[in-house]
């Protein structure tokens, strides 16, 4: 009895935390990376002011290609960081800089300029979880309900 509610409970938990980050991501611009079946994954980056797309969906298990583009001179841009990787690079301005990772377990990592002021995430998940469900189905239905078993 008490593994079943704990199992519920836990299902209803999974549940919330896949709704939160559902309409967490499609509330902005995100980029998916193409997805070519065994392919390295490419994905742009605009750095102005901030990362555009500060979200990247990768695909895990598969090596991916960041290709950062720095289009201005602010001084706090002129890094990029994922401390995760042990990775540093400059962005000269107007060049193109590519940062190859291996491929990467599900899981979220964080980019940032050297200071720290200008944030992203690489979210790294399978391509179903992430893009397979359509909104409106049963998940969605259930935000906001608190399903307590009796
Ligand atoms: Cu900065």
């Amino acid at each position: 009895m008490a593994t079943d509610v704990l199992l519920v409970n836990l299902g209803a938990l999974a549940a919330i935390a896949w709704i939160v980050w559902y309409f967490w991501l499609s509330g902005k611009p995100q980029v998916a990376a193409a997805l070519a079946e065994g392919s390295v994954q490419e994905v742009f980056v605009k750095v102005r002011g901030g990362y555009d797309p500060d979200l990247i969906l990768l695909a895990p298990g598969r090596p991916s290609r960041l290709h950062f583009n720095r289009q201005e001179t602010a001084a706090c841009s002129e890094m990029v960081v994922f401390p995760d990787f042990e990775i540093s690079r400059r962005l000269p301005t107007g060049e193109t800089i590519t940062i190859e990772l291996d491929p990467l377990e599900p899981g979220r990592y964080d980019f940032a300029c050297q200071m720290g002021m200008l944030r992203g995430k690489l979210i790294v998940t399978n391509g179903g979880e992430a893009g397979g469900r359509e909104p409106g189905g049963t998940e969605q239905g259930r935000e906001g309900a608190h399903h307590h078993p009796e």
